[in-house]
């Protein structure tokens, strides 16, 4: 992405819309490191989108000042590839949750990979869907018995004998299909979380940003405390241009890694691509008739 010095503050990029998540959801350390990733990207809030699909961590849009969509569940990825690829000069950060993003919209991941736009996609993992009240999700853990909502004070719940699912690895997933820039945060640790996705916002090409991020409301068993005891920071002599070594780090079983685990800088990108084709048909007419048809 363009990369400027700061001019704008982290709060010059709060919306006047206040945040409606529940008391101690980790989405709102989520949105503050957020905000201090784009003042530190140099960012400027009228060449910038944020891009969403549709959950509690979805409504991120609206709390933040630049161009916004709130799009449709699990399409926030094509969205934003099109706003990319209308409009190269605009950065685009696209954000929503562990249900958005990797159930309802996990096939759009690949391709997305191997198209590379200069986009970053930030998602708030909570292991569960919180916008309707407690599902189980891909990332959800073995054995979750979701919560579920209360109505007339009993719990309807949709696993009350357990998720019987395996759960997914989407940092694993991410290096398999080629992200080129995959990396995790935690909400708790907002500072961190900045300094990751103002890398991250820096790449130029798609770059996976999973943050844990609890919905105390619904999944109270992956809460702080437990992601406190099982995360630690990538460590120091990672390479993260050894895709083989990421691969290694993201599936080991005890904890989970903080940081940045894989990245390579020499993907080509979509709209490198787009350009390399305008060059060859330059002069034939194909593609300025096509476009011309859609003027
Ligand atoms: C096509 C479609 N299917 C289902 C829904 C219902 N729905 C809305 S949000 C959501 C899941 C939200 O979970 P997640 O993406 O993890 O975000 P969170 O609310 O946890 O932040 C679902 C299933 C919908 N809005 N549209
Ligand atoms: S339901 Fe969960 S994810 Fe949604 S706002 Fe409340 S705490 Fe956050």
């Amino acid at each position: 992405m363009a990369v400027a010095e700061a001019l704008f503050a982290p709060k010059d990029f709060k919306s006047d819309l206040k945040p409606i998540w529940c008391a101690g959801c980790g989405d709102f350390g989520v949105l503050n490191a957020l905000y201090k990733a784009m003042s530190a990207c140099g960012l400027n809030p009228e060449t910038t989108v944020v891009v969403s699909g549709i959950g509690c961590s979805s409504r991120l849009p609206g709390f933040v000042k630049s161009y916004g969509f709130h799009g449709v569940h699990g399409r926030a990825l094509p969205i934003a590839t099109g706003i990319k690829a209308a409009r190269p000069d605009l950065d685009v950060i696209v954000v929503g949750g562990d249900g958005d993003g990797y159930s309802i919209g996990a096939g759009h991941f690949p391709h997305c990979a191997r198209r590379n736009p200069d986009i970053t996609y930030l998602i708030m993992n909570n292991n569960t869907y919180g916008l309707t009240k407690g599902q189980v999700s891909p990332t959800s853990m073995v054995p979750m018995v979701s919560l579920g909502s209360k109505i007339d004070s009993k719990r309807w719940k949709t696993t009350p004998y357990g998720m019987m699912e395996d759960s997914i690895n989407p940092i694993a997933q991410a290096i398999a299909w080629d992200v080129s820039f995959v990396a995790r945060g935690f909400s708790y640790k907002p500072n961190q979380l900045a300094d990751i996705l103002t890398q991250a916002i820096k790449h130029k090409g798609f770059s996976l940003i999973d943050a844990f991020s609890p919905c105390p409301t619904f999944n109270q068993d992956q809460n702080d405390d437990f992601y406190k005891d099982r995360t630690y920071d990538v460590p120091e002599d990672h390479d993260p241009t050894n895709r083989v070594k990421a691969f290694e780090l993201a599936i080991k079983p005890e904890g989970y890694p903080i940081g940045v685990i894989y990245r390579r800088d020499d993907k080509p990108s979509l709209l490198h691509e787009q350009a390399v084709l305008r060059e060859r048909f330059a002069g034939q007419g194909s593609l300025e008739k096509l476009f011309s048809k859609f003027a």
